[in-house]
């Protein structure tokens, strides 16, 4: 894989520091998944590429989306920052004939989560919330919990985004609430076993 052709497309797409902070989630996923069974270069393309579209503005990730019917629900229609997770997947498909469908995947869903979350999804969904320059209350103790547990992990920030959520009085996507759900059962599947 040509690591440079996609750093450089990406530089010339985004502020300097969300560039910055995509190299610092790649840091972060690489070394979160260091460990576990994953493909290392999806998790590195997925993890460069997930702000791909991030620098739209919400008139032009609405446009995006509405040509291209990847609207979901009508949470992204009045909050269409949400969006640059699909519409960055469907860029990445359509100006860098990226094909491969799980880190299209784990790129789509990096800011909501899903109910049927990879273990690609994950590890990217948590790397961009725990990259060293994010300095919001409880990150130290998140990125504790990943190192041992990261279902845990991943259930205690599903739990602080709906908090802020709740609190900032904002739409909750469904695929955030399904996610959470998901990971409550199959945990509580576990210490019943
Ligand atoms: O793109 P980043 O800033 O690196 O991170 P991100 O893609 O995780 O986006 C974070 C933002 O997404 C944060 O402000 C919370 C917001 N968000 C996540 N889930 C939901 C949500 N916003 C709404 N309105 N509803 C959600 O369900
Ligand atoms: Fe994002
Ligand atoms: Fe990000």
């Amino acid at each position: 894989m040509n690591k440079n052709y996609y750093i450089n497309i990406l530089k010339a797409r985004l502020s300097p520091e969300r560039f910055s902070h995509s190299l610092l989630v790649v840091e972060t996923a690489m070394k979160i998944g260091e460990k576990l069974a994953l493909n290392k270069d999806d998790l590195w393309l997925a993890s460069l590429l997930h702000d791909y579209a991030k620098d739209l503005s919400c008139p032009e990730l609405l446009a995006v989306a509405r040509k291209n019917k990847l609207i979901t629900c009508k949470v992204e229609e009045l909050q269409p920052g949400l969006l640059h997770g699909p519409v960055g997947a469907f860029l990445c498909q359509q100006d860098l004939q990226l094909r491969e469908q799980e880190v299209l995947q784990a790129i789509c869903y990096h800011t909501t989560g899903h109910g049927e979350m990879s273990l690609l999804d994950k590890v990217v969904f948590l790397a961009d919330l725990l990259e060293p320059s994010r300095s919001y209350a409880g990150v130290d103790e998140l990125r504790k919990i990943c190192e041992d547990d990261l279902d845990k992990g991943l259930l205690l920030a599903f739990d602080g985004t709906l908090q802020y959520l709740l609190r900032e009085k904002l739409l909750i996507h469904p695929l955030t609430v399904q996610a959470r759900n998901r990971l409550l059962l199959v945990r509580e599947r576990r210490d019943i076993e």
